[in-house]
């Protein structure tokens, strides 16, 4: 010990807590011996050498050369929340599981993530979203590994180490840094063809979520079902957001990887904190299992494809919500331990090829990333069920199993443990005796698997017309960060697939022919997948409350009114300092950005603030077009939410002229000026399209 305790012993008893983020009273060793100094090492003299035997000086040091650990090689950036899956308790003639009968409520942890990026990458690129749902039911751990994309990139498993280090930084420079906009990921995909579609979902708005709370999710492969009577159905699971599917504008998405990278990890714990539940219904597509793995010309074992909602229909079996930001990032988070073959009785696997090699692969990861066979055993990633495994020792065993013949047959511990189904009389609840082909061993693929360019297309055209701009700018966006013309060239021509107009709009932009055209079915649309066009609850939405110190006097009653409705006010006004007791200012004219809100209210004068002349943009704003002084970064934020087209509230009497002094249209689509008592109204209404779409008309 390198030092006497200052503090009073607690003989034996259990120290206090002592504040939040620390476990005991008193700073201890690893070993528990009380430590007084951490802040000297031990030396030999004030001026001397520091002495080898300062054990807590190596330990804590150790500690500290070891506290990383690999990231994971895919997804490696996320943000988890705990929550609780309540069934609907209709699941009863499909599936057999416990999870899913009356009344059934099961603890959940869920961890969103990016793919493409390294640990410490911005939260906004563009990019699918991972979306890993681990149940910890009363018959052991049930995990549901999605992504917000319903299809996937590959078909055959053994494809992945392609399709990952196509999509990773270039070896060479380790650039660009989570994106797929590089010339590697594109030869790839232009050149391995089921890509296709994925991609097409990825230059969607759906790659740039609004929030991790906006977004869908899929189980992406087919599963299968099996109810008490042994009869099996084949579903496809999805999430669907009580706020619905909403996104960032790219120029957002660029502009928040800078200004605030965290910026789905702040929104998601900063509504669970403010009480603002994230929601999703869990509901399935069902299919019979005929044997045949094929809906209405769909291959089910086919991961690059979907099944359109008007198709089959998803049937809700419960609802999750989120309610709990993580303890500790690193030890929820970071240790997760995610596999799609985490099943309870009841959830059983198809055979498609891509499910079939994650079942190896998402072990295998574990190892190297979680140090050993013995990640069951983290806390967050131990069953609530009882674990009787037999598995023995390891790398960082913390059980300590009782019994001497962790094998069988034994006699010597009385043949225990049992078998369930002899316990039960029940069936054995795992392996579903399905039927397999015989045949040759083969390495090839279905004649189905070679449509690779029919469902691009369907899900293309299902989108409005604003939806597809989109696409189109980021095609051309992604495509002209490549430098090399063939590979542009060629998935130009992939795009001629797809749609003849898309493949022209995107060869123009990027300054090549057009592709030669194409003859192409006209699938009927799936409207279900348009973001556009309904309406949402708007619980959590950001609303800026823009104002100066001296015209606040109703800053109270409109923050008051809008967190009534649910939405976050954030206050935003020239310095720092508090409205009204408990009622702080949020954000400076300094520290805010627009991408942080979803809508304004604006109170005027707005005149530059003292300190606006060292502002980046002071001369351009600080003199409003109309002759209203405007402070600069004010001028900035409006302009970027009108040209994001989001809703911007002004007061009657108070901000005329405003709107005008920064050169904009003040009775544009979505613009509205109101009472103060009319504020939280107009916000709501405006917010639940979550964008003024009409601002900007585009030609369908
Ligand atoms: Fe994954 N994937 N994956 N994946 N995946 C991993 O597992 C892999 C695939 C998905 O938050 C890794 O524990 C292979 C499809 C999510 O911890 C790794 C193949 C889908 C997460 C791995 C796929 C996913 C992962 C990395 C092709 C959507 C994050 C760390 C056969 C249905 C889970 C880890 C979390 C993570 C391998 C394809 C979703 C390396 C080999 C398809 C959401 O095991």
């Amino acid at each position: 010990m390198t030092s006497e305790p200052q503090q009073p012993s607690t003989h034996g008893q259990k120290p206090v807590l002592s504040g939040p983020g620390q476990d005991n009273e008193f700073l201890t060793t690893t070993q528990g011996a009380a430590v007084n100094d951490t802040d000297h090492s031990l030396k030999a003299g004030e001026r001397g050498p520091t002495l080898l035997q300062d054990h807590h000086l190596r330990e804590k040091i150790m500690h500290f050369d070891h506290e990383r650990i690999p990231e994971r090689v895919v997804h490696a950036r996320g943000a988890g929340a705990h929550g609780t899956f309540t069934s609907y308790g209709n699941a009863g003639k499909l599936c057999r599981a416990d999870f899913l009968k009356p009344g059934r409520q099961t603890r959940v942890f869920v961890r969103f993530s990016t793919v493409v990026g390294s640990r410490g990458s911005m939260d906004t690129a563009r990019d699918t979203r991972g979306f890993a749902t681990k149940f910890y039911t009363n018959e052991g751990i049930f995990d549901l590994v999605g992504n917000n994309i319903p299809v996937f990139f590959i078909q055959d498993g053994i494809k992945f180490p392609d399709l990952v280090h196509a999509a990773k930084p270039h070896p060479d420079t380790e650039i660009p840094q989570a994106q797929s906009a590089h010339d590697t990921f594109w030869d790839f995909v232009s050149l391995h063809t089921p890509a296709q579609a994925h991609v097409m979902w990825q230059m969607s708005d759906r790659a740039i979520p609004r929030s991790l709370r906006m977004m869908e999710g899929f189980g992406v492969h087919t599963f299968r079902m099996v109810n008490e009577a042994g009869k099996a159905s084949l579903v496809k699971f999805h999430w669907k957001p009580k706020l619905g599917v909403h996104s960032l504008a790219w120029e957002e998405s660029q502009l928040a990887a800078g200004a605030d990278p965290d910026f789905h990890r702040r929104d998601l714990a900063e509504a669970i904190d403010a009480g603002a539940y994230p929601e999703w219904e869990l509901g399935v597509q069902i299919f019979p299992d005929d044997g045949t793995a094929v809906f209405e010309g769909i291959d089910l074992l086919d991961p690059t494809k979907f099944v359109p909602e008007e198709l089959a229909p998803v049937q809700p079996l419960g609802k999750m919500v989120l309610d709990r930001n993580p303890e500790n990032y690193f030890a929820q988070t970071e240790q997760v331990a995610f596999h799609p073959g985490h099943l309870v009785p009841g959830i059983d696997i198809s055979d498609d090829p891509l499910l079939q090699a994650r079942l190896f692969s998402y072990l295998d990861t574990q190892l190297t990333r979680l140090g050993g066979p013995n990640f069951a055993q983290i806390p967050i990633n131990s069953p609530d069920s009882p674990v009787n495994d037999m598995f023995r020792d390891g790398f960082h065993q913390h059980r300590v199993p009782k019994g001497i013949a962790p094998y069988k047959p034994n006699s010597l511990d009385g043949g225990c443990p049992y078998m369930s189904q002899v316990l039960s009389g029940q069936q054995p609840p795992l392996d579903f005796p399905q039927p397999v082909a015989s045949g040759k061993k083969v390495r090839s693929e279905p004649a189905s698997f070679s449509d690779h360019y029919s469902q691009a297309r369907l899900f293309y055209i299902s989108l409005s017309a604003v939806e597809r701009a989109h696409v189109q700018q980021a095609y051309s966006f992604e495509l002209g960060k490549c430098t090399d013309t063939a590979i542009r060239q060629r998935q130009v021509e992939c795009l001629a697939k797809i749609d003849t107009q898309l493949a022209s709009g995107v060869a123009q932009a990027l300054g090549l022919p057009a592709p030669a055209a194409v003859q192409l079915d006209d699938p009927v649309a799936s409207p279900a997948l348009s973001q556009i066009g309904k309406a949402w609850p708007v619980d959590g939405r950001k609303v800026g409350v823009v104002f100066n110190s001296g015209n606040h006097q109703h800053v109270p009653a409109i923050a008051q009114a809008l967190a009534e409705r649910g939405m976050s006010p954030l206050l935003v006004s020239a310095s720092g300092g508090e409205v009204a007791p408990d009622l702080p200012v949020d954000r400076t004219y300094l520290t805010a950005r627009s991408i942080e809100f979803d809508a304004l209210v604006l109170i005027g004068p707005l005149p530059p603030a003292p300190d606006a002349a060292v502002a980046l943009d002071a001369k351009a704003g600080a003199l409003g077009a109309g002759g209203v002084p405007i402070d600069p970064r004010v001028a900035l934020l409006v302009a970027e939410a009108y040209r994001h087209n989001k809703a911007i509230i002004t007061l009657d009497g108070l901000s005329d002229g405003l709107l005008q002094a920064v050169g904009l249209e003040d009775d544009a689509p979505g613009i509205e000026l109101v009472e103060v008592d009319g504020v939280a109204d107009s916000a709501q209404q405006l917010l639940s399209t979550h964008r003024a779409w009409e601002r900007f008309p585009v030609k369908d």
